[in-house]
C-alpha cells in the first residue's frame, strides 16, 4: 500500500501543490499549524532522512532552501521553524519522508515543533 503521499504524488488524493519537480513535491499541510504550513517531499516514497539516497537528500535540501522565502513571503511572515520528525518515537506519523515549514509571526503563541513532534 502506497503512502498517503505517494498517492499525493501520484494524483490520486487531492492536495494544494505549491511546488513540483522531477523529484520533489511540496504542498500545504492539511491541518496547518499556521497559515501556509507546507510539507516538502521526495517523490519517491522512503520513510526516514535516514533513508533517502545521496542525490535526493540533495535535491529535498534544495527545494527546502529554495521553498522557505517563497513560503514565508507568501504569507508575510518574518521568520517560519523547519523541522522534520525523523522516525515514529520523534512524533512522525506519516511513513514517508516530509519537512514541515511552518510561518511563524510576531506573538504568535510559541513554537509549534512540539505540536509537530507528537
Ligand atoms: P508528522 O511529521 O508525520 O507528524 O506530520 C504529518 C503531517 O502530515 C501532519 O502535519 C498532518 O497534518 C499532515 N497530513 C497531511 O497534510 N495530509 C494528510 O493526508 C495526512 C497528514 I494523513
Amino acid at each position: 500500500m502506497a503512502s498517503i503521499f505517494s498517492q499525493i504524488v501520484d494524483g490520486e488524493i487531492p492536495a494544494r501543490v505549491v511546488y513540483e519537480d522531477e523529484t520533489t513535491m511540496a504542498f500545504l499541510d492539511a491541518n496547518p499549524l499556521a497559515p501556509g504550513h507546507t510539507l516538502v517531499i521526495p517523490k519517491a516514497e522512503h520513510e526516514r532522512l535516514n533513508d533517502l539516497p545521496d542525490d535526493l537528500a540533495s535535491d529535498l535540501y534544495d527545494t527546502l532552501h529554495r521553498l522557505i522565502p517563497v513560503i514565508e513571503g507568501a504569507v508575510d511572515a518574518p521568520a517560519s521553524n523547519v523541522a522534520f520528525n525523523n522516525g515514529e518515537a520523534a512524533g512522525q506519523e506519516v511513513p514517508h519522508v516530509h519537512g514541515h515549514i511552518i510561518p511563524r509571526f510576531e506573538d504568535d503563541g510559541g513554537n509549534p515543533i512540539h505540536a509537530i513532534a507528537g
